[in-house]
């Protein structure tokens, strides 16, 4: 097949092994970073040297990493943005030295991604994140101690008060600033050794608690590949993340992406938007939510798109328990099932 499928691991504290990732069909590359180094420290290349050593002893390569996280400094803009820049530029470096050939990171302030349950339950036992509107309403995350899943716990209450109010000073365009200061920096080096950077939108595509978000509509996504007009400067089109916010027409933007060659990575997952904008994460299958997967996967085969594709998070099914949205039960489905979509869409289109 043309596309690249791969699949994510956290690493050796993962409950799935690579052992039984090799063993989903046609699964090729493991998506996978350094996770037990904070942001804006170099990654220790034993390491990388590991992971890489680890996936060829299953028959995977390691050669997409999610993520390289960009420091809430370099997003502000504060003074040691340009050591920290330094910094990603080297663990850019490294990973190319142990064969990556796609790197994807966010420029989401503060939160990587938001919802309000992990574990919400469906009629046939199944499990799921979702973000549901009539439980985020009302929370002032200046005001309350607020939990939300997924946020990271590092930080304290006072700590995450003040970086949401220097963001809100920083404004959109403040962020736009400094996410051109980023790829201005970080886009030739990547270039030079051989990678392709790849945005994941964020998630959700539009202002929760009022801290701005930028990459989240074609508008912005045409603004963003504009600032360095490079396939080094590509998208991580996740089309569950677009796809959460109805005026995102998804299926529009793969089209144009693909065609322009600025799609490095596919994430592959399906949610069901309700009436009222709240959205929950279902089943892969196009009919289980609001996405025509098919539709998005003919698109892709037509313009002989020969990059990275994953299922993105998957349900808890079968008595799985583990890290919400990443067990393997129903990435593995996800998978076969895209596998499928691909290999007739390739076969009819690549005669
Ligand atoms: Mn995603």
């Amino acid at each position: 097949m043309n596309m690249k499928l791969s699949f994510r691991w956290y690493g050796e504290d993962d409950p799935v092994s690579l052992r039984y990732i090799s063993q989903i069909p046609g699964m090729r590359s493991v998506v996978s970073a350094i996770y037990d180094v904070k942001p804006g420290e170099v990654w220790p290349e034993e390491s990388l040297k590991k992971i890489k050593e680890q996936c060829e002893a299953n028959n995977l390569i390691f050669d997409i990493v999610e993520s390289i996280p960009v420091h809430e400094d370099i997003k502000l803009g504060r003074n040691n943005a340009d050591e920290l820049l330094e910094v990603y530029c080297e663990n850019i470096r490294r990973c190319a030295k142990y064969g990556v050939k796609c790197v994807t990171y966010n420029f989401m302030p503060v939160f990587d991604w938001t919802r309000t349950q992990l574990d919400k339950q469906a009629p046939d036992g199944s499990t799921s994140l979702v973000m549901y509107w009539d439980q985020m309403r009302g929370l002032d995350p200046l005001k309350d101690d607020i939990h939300l899943p997924g946020w990271d716990s590092s930080y304290t209450q006072q700590q995450v008060r003040e970086l949401i109010s220097a963001y809100g000073e920083l404004g959109e365009e403040g962020l736009w600033k400094n996410l051109e200061r980023f790829l201005t920096k970080v886009i030739p080096v990547a270039e030079d050794c051989g990678i392709r950077m790849a945005i994941h939108p964020d998630d959700p595509p539009y202002p929760i608690f009022g801290l701005p978000r930028i990459i989240t509509n074609e508008e912005n996504l045409d603004r963003f590949l504009k600032i360095v007009d490079s396939p080094a400067n590509s998208l991580c089109l996740c089309v569950g993340s677009l796809g959460c916010a109805e005026s995102n027409d998804v299926v529009a933007m793969v089209e144009k992406y693909a065609k322009a060659d600025r799609i490095a990575f596919m994430h592959m997952r399906n949610v069901k938007i309700m009436e009222d904008g709240s959205f929950e994460e279902r089943a892969h299958l196009s009919s289980c939510g609001s996405i025509d997967m098919y539709k998005i996967v003919k698109i892709l085969a037509k313009n002989n798109f020969d990059g990275y594709v994953r299922p993105d998070h998957g349900r808890m099914i079968w008595g799985e328990t583990g890290k919400p949205g990443y067990g393997l039960f129903d990435r593995a489905l996800g998978a076969t099932y895209l596998n499928g979509l691909f290999e007739a869409a390739e076969k009819e289109y690549n005669k």
